[in-house]
């Protein structure tokens, strides 16, 4: 478990992930959970559909000098994506998606500022981009879309983010039930790295995400964050996608999409301090102070210059 942080590879350029240590926090009325450096991933949309932020980087250019500021804010990766997940999303053709992320992929991994991540559920999208310099394959189904898309990450010898949904964008949002959500969850994620490392991924290289909102109610949301060190305890990185989502807007009174960031922090926090490791966020700058603070307190840790 202590390597967890380390065998994340993240260039470590800001100070929020500078210390790799891991360490352990009791928190009240419950077991201790680790708490991690926070690593933050900035999302890159090249879409025109995407909930938050769909249209405004379509265009490369515009989509590789967001990116180029994220990186500059904190981003330890750049999560770059050209198909909307949206709930009652179409899937896109494999060459649009392919023209819309490849230059923007091109680019950002030829200036070295983040590692790049590609989100894709598609094998020949995730192959082209590796070959463009992409090292961590983010994919939201898991492998459930395209199986091959495993033996594509086990080839390259690269990381990759699996990530809990209940079916499929068109209708993961209707009417979605489980059982013991957390537990629902923590089974289908067992399961995924159990095919993952099947396929021949070696399991340091698995991150894993509960996939909040991808079909799941508010309730089913907040109870994954609450009990999100059960997750933990499975032993790979957690990633968490809180960021401007839909809950955070009706939890707050009804709040659009460009208001919803201190909702997002306050998740963050909470998901660093059950042990998350890698936060998928849209507004890096404010996510990397909030982070970095938090995970000073929890560590008692105030790093260089705050002495
Ligand atoms: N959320 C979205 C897209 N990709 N990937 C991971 N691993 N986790 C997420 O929560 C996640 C994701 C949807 O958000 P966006 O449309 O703003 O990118």
């Amino acid at each position: 478990m202590a390597m967890m942080a380390a065998e994340l590879r993240v260039c470590c350029s800001k100070a929020v992930i500078k210390n790799k240590s891991t360490t352990r926090t009791a928190r009240p009325g419950s077991n201790t959970a680790p708490v991690r450096a926070p690593v933050i991933m900035g999302v890159v949309n090249v879409t025109p559909d995407s909930f938050s932020d769909g249209g405004l980087f379509l265009d490369a250019d515009a989509a590789v000098e967001h990116g180029r500021r994220l990186a500059a804010e904190g981003a330890a990766i750049l999560d770059v994506g050209g198909e909307s997940t949206r709930p009652g999303a179409e899937p896109v053709p494999e060459d649009e998606e392919l023209g819309r992320v490849l230059p923007v992929v091109e680019r950002l991994a030829g200036e070295g500022a983040a590692r790049i991540s590609i989100d894709t559920t598609k094998s020949p999208v995730a192959r082209a981009a590796i070959d463009a310099g992409a090292t961590i394959v983010n994919d939201v189904s898991a492998f459930r879309f395209d199986p091959g898309l495993a033996g594509v990450v086990a080839d390259a010898g690269v990381d990759c983010c699996l990530m809990h949904m209940l079916g499929e964008p068109r209708t993961m949002q209707i009417d979605p039930r489980y059982e013991d959500v957390v537990s629902d969850v923590k089974a289908f994620l067992e399961e995924r790295l159990a095919f993952a490392t099947g396929e021949g991924i070696p399991e340091e290289r698995v991150w894993l995400d509960p996939g909040i909102g991808f079909g799941k109610t508010t309730r089913h949301n907040l109870e994954l964050l609450r009990r999100l060190d059960e997750l933990v305890a499975i032993g790979r990185p957690v990633v968490i996608g809180t960021s401007r989502k839909s809950f955070l807007g009706k939890l707050a009174g009804g709040r659009d999409e460009g208001e919803r960031l201190p909702g997002t922090i306050a998740t963050n926090v909470l998901a660093l301090e059950r042990g998350a490791t890698v936060f998928r966020v849209h507004d890096v700058a404010q996510n990397v102070d909030a982070l970095a603070v938090a995970a000073a307190t929890f560590r008692l840790d105030v790093g260089e210059g705050a002495r």
